[in-house]
């Protein structure tokens, strides 16, 4: 199908739970002129942490890269799992090859009209002011679903588990 613009975000390449699979799909079914990925596209917080990468998350950027080197507009606004690359915005945004790099857009409709664009995580101060917070809470994420294969296997166990899977988150 075509359209005009594709928006993604939080798409955590370099994470198990992210579905590249499903996001290739997308790329595949629609044909776009422009593209804004809003944050988190690499998760590299995960991946300094613990690396994981598999073949759909290398074709993911492929075929990003690929389509801004065939003229479509790409536009990446940096998340709060990608945020040491703030760093490198500080006044002027930059472009990596053809990629805008922002920390925040202004898209305009066909109208006109202009929409702001951020990831959003710009407002949540308090977690901002204590990186550590992210490390923290990334950890209790990955914790609650080792406890909860856990909780399933001791269930499966002792017969408890009757009709397929039971989620404690
Ligand atoms: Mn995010």
């Amino acid at each position: 199908m075509k359209i005009r613009t594709l928006f993604i975000s939080d798409v955590h390449l370099g994470t198990t739970k992210c579905q590249a699979d499903k996001l290739l799909q997308v790329l595949k079914d629609y044909e776009y002129d422009e593209l804004i990925i809003v944050g988190d596209f690499i998760d590299l917080t995960s991946l300094k942490r613990k690396f994981y990468w598999n073949p759909d998350h290398s074709t993911v950027i492929q075929k990003v890269l690929r389509s801004s080197r065939k003229g479509t507009k790409v536009t990446y606004i940096i998340g709060n799992h990608d945020y040491f690359l703030r760093g490198l915005i500080k006044e002027e945004n930059i472009n990596l090859g053809d990629v805008l790099i922002c920390d925040e857009h202004y898209y305009q409709t066909l109208k006109g009209e202009n929409i702001y664009i951020c990831h959003g995580d710009q407002f949540d101060g308090f977690i901002r002011l204590h990186p550590f917070l992210y490390v923290l809470g990334d950890w209790a994420y990955e914790m609650s679903f080792k406890i909860n294969k856990i909780y399933n296997k001791i269930r499966r166990f002792f017969g408890t588990l009757k009709t397929g899977r039971c989620s404690l988150i």
